[in-house]
């Protein structure tokens, strides 16, 4: 039987093996062939999710970019929404996030109500995750169009207790963002201290750009780490990304 991405990502977490997800944000699609071409690369550089989703989609391309995904490679794609809005049903699971740094009722749980029955009638892969943003330099889109404020990149205590009641209250999965385009990505420091917090798996976002701060998120701790906007801007950078995983994957003995 087929396991599930849940499956995956924890077998992942337990025997070290750290994974890369590409963001693909419908809003910055450019054209289809494009698109195809970075899908292309991304199989042939054993990328492990695709992400899909914005914090602000002004056109109508969700739909076309998961259908893309879908029949190009086999890689698994994850809806990362945005808002309710952003559910398409060919995708093959959703991050069901819950904006636990912040205290804004509709996204811990409000937006949920709304979706849950649309979920439950899907075949969607539907996983339970903490989301926490993480303060950049400038403030992220993921930020203000939540309406929350995200935790300082110094407060690691915070960022830790945090994750911990994420994990306490059922949740599966730990996603720490910089927001999309951070000037910052997460500090290592940080990241580090999650890790000994909690036992599910830590996907961490936001600036990564490159292989060097690949590295370091994932020394910290970081189970998958997610990269969009510097792989839009040079596709190129998802060859040196993908070989530093596998380096690391190979020291471990695992991949
Ligand atoms: C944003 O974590 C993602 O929500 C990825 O960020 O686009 O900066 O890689 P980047």
């Amino acid at each position: 039987m087929k396991k599930s991405i849940l499956e995956i990502l924890n077998e992942r977490k337990s025997s070290g093996q750290k994974s890369l997800a590409l963001l693909i944000d419908p809003d910055k699609v450019q054209d289809l062939k494009a698109l195809t071409n970075l899908l292309h690369m991304a199989e042939e550089c054993y990328v492990d999710f695709v992400f899909v989703g914005g914090s602000l989609i002004t056109n109508n391309s969700l739909t076309e970019v998961v259908k893309t995904a879908k029949s190009i490679c086999d890689i698994p794609v994850v809806l990362f929404p945005g808002n309710t809005m952003q559910i398409d049903i060919y995708a093959d699971a959703i991050l069901y996030l819950s904006l636990i740094s912040g205290r804004n009722p509709d996204l811990l749980i409000g937006q949920h109500v709304v979706s849950a029955p649309i979920l439950k009638n899907s075949s969607l892969e539907v996983l339970p995750t903490g989301y926490m943003l993480v303060n950049s330099e400038s403030t992220s889109a993921a930020s203000y169009m939540s309406n929350t404020r995200p935790i300082p990149p110094d407060k690691e205590s915070v960022a830790a207790c945090t994750a911990m009641a994420g994990e306490m209250l059922g949740l599966r999965l730990i996603y720490m963002d910089a927001g999309s385009g951070a000037k910052m990505n997460i500090p290592a420091k940080m990241v580090r201290t999650v890790r000994k917090s909690i036992d599910i798996p830590l996907i961490v976002g936001g600036g990564i750009n490159t292989s060097e701060k690949v590295k370091q998120v994932l020394e910290a701790g970081a189970d998958t780490i997610v990269i969009g906007n510097a792989i839009e801007k040079n596709p190129n950078l998802l060859i040196e990304v993908s070989e530093k995983i596998y380096d690391f994957n190979k020291s471990l003995n695992v991949h």
